[in-house]
């Protein structure tokens, strides 16, 4: 413990509980007070690591009662996003570990097949859980067998379309399925959109549902679990009953909204779901809960602390990093406000990340001119297509990761009609804690790869404010900047953004030996390498490339003639820069006379969530490996002096 940290909180029941099969025997007191201490162990934990707290606090209640009632690892327990799972973490075999979430080797932030049998689908995009949920749900029919399979979604995450595909098709299937509809009526903002108004309209048309209600709803199902008595019940409740339809024209069984927080409720009603006949196809359980449940600080947070940093227990108060350079993100947000103080046909969208993004600066000073979607990327950049059509100038502010959603779309409905839509992603490359899920790794190679398609990456935040004003004055092709999590590297900001020139790289020092063309983030490394190059001896010229399409032949036809090694260096996939540069020289015949060309890329593998500066060392893209990669290609081992001046560096 800490020095000036609360002891650990006294966990005697849950203690007793190493997997779930342990808590099916306890009585509902009992699992009261399991659910009371494994919200305490859940806050503890994530007050050492970090991390998504609020969604966990709100489905203490709904993961003692899923595991109590049904049979996991044999039942299915799907959880859509999975950030939420830190609870159900904890109840299966890994809470000695609960205290290494995110953390380099240790548990990861989201659900994970390799990590656990009670892990059945890996997650951390959103609004998967269902498609997922009844894909197993016909295996298992298929097969002959017999297990529940359990679905448990968000409010925000039923805002994606997938999760409708995924209801249309159960509901045509008419398979077994469960879905539980985790209502917080919070998403990582508050949620936006028609689909929240419906939930918002369906639980305030009436309280909870009653017990005996939902006895009612359920007997028109199932009248072999329901006491005669809740017959009476059945046509009152449904006639006073305004919410649900939705989900029932679906093909679903629709039941709730109960309160997801009160277990004399949870109990039964999971009980008699579970008891359904096989035939009665998917159901769907509304529960209403609050996220951020049990911990005043949560509660009261904005964001109902969807996800925070190390805190003190006691006060709420999180771990600040040290004043620095402003960050990426924020920096894009006051060069797009910028932009569109001079230009009133700019707008931007954001799907569901509007404090991520940095537009909720934007909204601020623009309201009428930002467009929070819901989480919904393929819609974003079709909407925005839409509004290009009409002269307007989107920028489409998404996570490279969250872009990935929406490929066709890009290519679809933005490339081959040549419309100038700026996506702006945001988390390109390697992002951290959040591991392999979120990392920004493919948007170079699948975007680079369209034709007419301007692809842009800033070295650094000055050079972001320069890009964000050439993609507002690219006005006839659809372009893509790409820009990376956290601060910038201190450098003075320009007044205003000069608008560069599309297709031109620039030369930031001049050597002879070795060249080193960096597209993105990766340039102050690079910069470094050369030190450490030179150190040993090799004059070394670094480029940045500023795009990677279209390329600069001239520069590269420069570097190429004047040098004996030439390196790109990238923080994206394989099939990238490095490959569209390789393309290029061959093409051109400059590979022809012994150029030695190492391109250097994110590898072929997912890198797991760890500190930034221990995936770039495993990703092989720090000064170290940069330079061993051109001492190498050169014919020289890397020796003792070199690591001793990069140390220094
Ligand atoms: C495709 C996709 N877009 C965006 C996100 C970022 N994201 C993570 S959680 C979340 C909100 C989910 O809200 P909800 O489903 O209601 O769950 P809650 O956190 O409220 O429990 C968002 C937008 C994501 N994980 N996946």
């Amino acid at each position: 413990m800490s020095p000036g940290m609360p002891p650990r909180p006294a966990t005697p029941l849950l203690d007793r509980v190493k997997v779930p099969a342990d808590l099916r025997n306890l009585g509902p007191a009992q699992l009261r007070q399991l659910a009371d201490e494994l919200r305490a162990e859940t806050i503890d934990a994530v007050s050492v690591t970090g991390g998504h707290l609020g969604a966990s606090l709100g489905v203490v209640e709904l993961t003692v009662a899923v595991h109590h009632v049904f049979e996991a690892p044999h039942d299915r327990i799907v959880w859509d996003v999975g950030h939420q799972a830190y609870p159900h973490k904890i109840l299966t075999g890994r809470r000695d570990r609960i205290r290494t979430l995110r953390q380099g080797g240790g548990l990861s932030g989201f659900t994970r097949r390799a990590e656990s049998e009670y892990d059945p689908f890996g997650a951390a995009h959103s609004s998967t859980s269902i498609s997922a949920g009844l894909g197993m749900a016909v295996a298992r029919d298929l097969k002959h067998e017999k297990r529940h399979v359990i679905c448990v979604i968000g409010d925000g995450a039923m805002s994606a379309g997938m999760a409708y595909e995924a209801m249309n098709n159960a509901g045509a299937l008419r398979s077994r399925l469960i879905v539980i509809l985790n209502d917080n009526d919070m998403s990582i903002a508050p949620p936006v959109g028609a689909m929240s108004a419906y939930l918002s309209r369906t639980i305030s048309s009436r309280t909870y549902t009653s017990l005996r209600q939902v006895a009612g709803q359920l007997a028109r199902r199932f009248p072999r679990t329901i006491e005669r008595t809740a017959k009476r019940a059945e046509e009152f409740a449904r006639g006073l009953f305004a919410g649900g339809t939705l989900f029932e024209e679906l093909g679903f069984f629709y039941v709730g909204p109960i309160d997801g927080h009160n277990l004399d409720h949870l109990l039964p009603v999971l009980r008699n779901v579970r008891e359904a006949e096989e035939s009665q196809g998917p159901i769907l359980l509304h529960v209403v809960t609050q996220k951020g449940k049990g911990y005043a600080p949560a509660e009261a947070s904005a964001d109902k602390y969807h996800g925070v940093a190390r805190f003190n227990v006691v006060t709420g108060e999180q771990a600040k990093a040290p004043p620095g350079p402003p960050s990426y993100t924020r920096v894009f947000a006051d060069a797009l406000i910028a932009a569109a103080e001079r230009d009133p046909a700019i707008v931007a969208i954001t799907a569901a990340m509007p404090a991520g993004t940095g537009l909720d600066r934007f909204a601020k000073r623009f309201p009428e001119r930002c467009f929070d979607v819901g989480i919904a990327e393929q819609h974003a950049v079709t909407f925005a297509a839409g509004m290009a059509t009409e002269g307007m100038k989107p920028f489409c502010a998404i996570y490279s990761t969250f872009m990935q959603r929406a490929y066709d779309q890009v290519v679809h409905d933005v490339a081959i009609q040549n419309l100038p839509v700026r996506l702006c992603m945001d988390r390109a490359g390697l992002v951290g804690a959040d591991g392999a899920t979120h990392a920004g790794s493919f948007d170079i190679a699948s975007l680079g790869c369209l034709p007419g398609m301007i692809l842009m990456a800033p070295s650094d935040e000055a050079e972001l404010v320069h890009m964000v004003a050439t993609a507002a004055a690219i006005d006839d092709a659809p372009s893509a900047l790409r820009y990376p999590r956290g601060e910038g590297l201190g450098v003075a900001l320009p007044a205003a953004g000069t608008v560069l020139p599309i297709g031109r790289g620039r030369i930031l020092r001049e050597g002879t030996t070795v060249a080193i063309l960096a597209y993105g983030q990766r340039l102050a490394d690079c910069l470094k390498a050369a030190d450490i190059l030179a150190a040993a001896g090799f004059s070394t010229t670094v480029a940045d490339a500023r795009f990677a399409k279209p390329l600069d032949g001239a520069l590269i036809g420069q570097l190429a003639r004047h040098h004996a090694v030439l390196l790109t260096v990238e923080e994206g996939s394989i099939g990238g820069f490095g490959s569209f540069v390789l393309h290029h020289l061959a093409h051109a015949g400059l590979l022809d006379r012994g150029l030695k060309v190492r391109p250097l890329s994110l590898p072929d593998r997912f890198i797991d969530h760890d500190s930034p500066k221990n995936q770039v060392r495993e990703a092989g893209l720090n000064p170290e490996a940069i330079a061993a990669a051109a001492l190498a290609a050169l014919g020289t081992a890397p020796g003792r002096e070199i690591r001793a001046v990069s140390d220094r560096a």
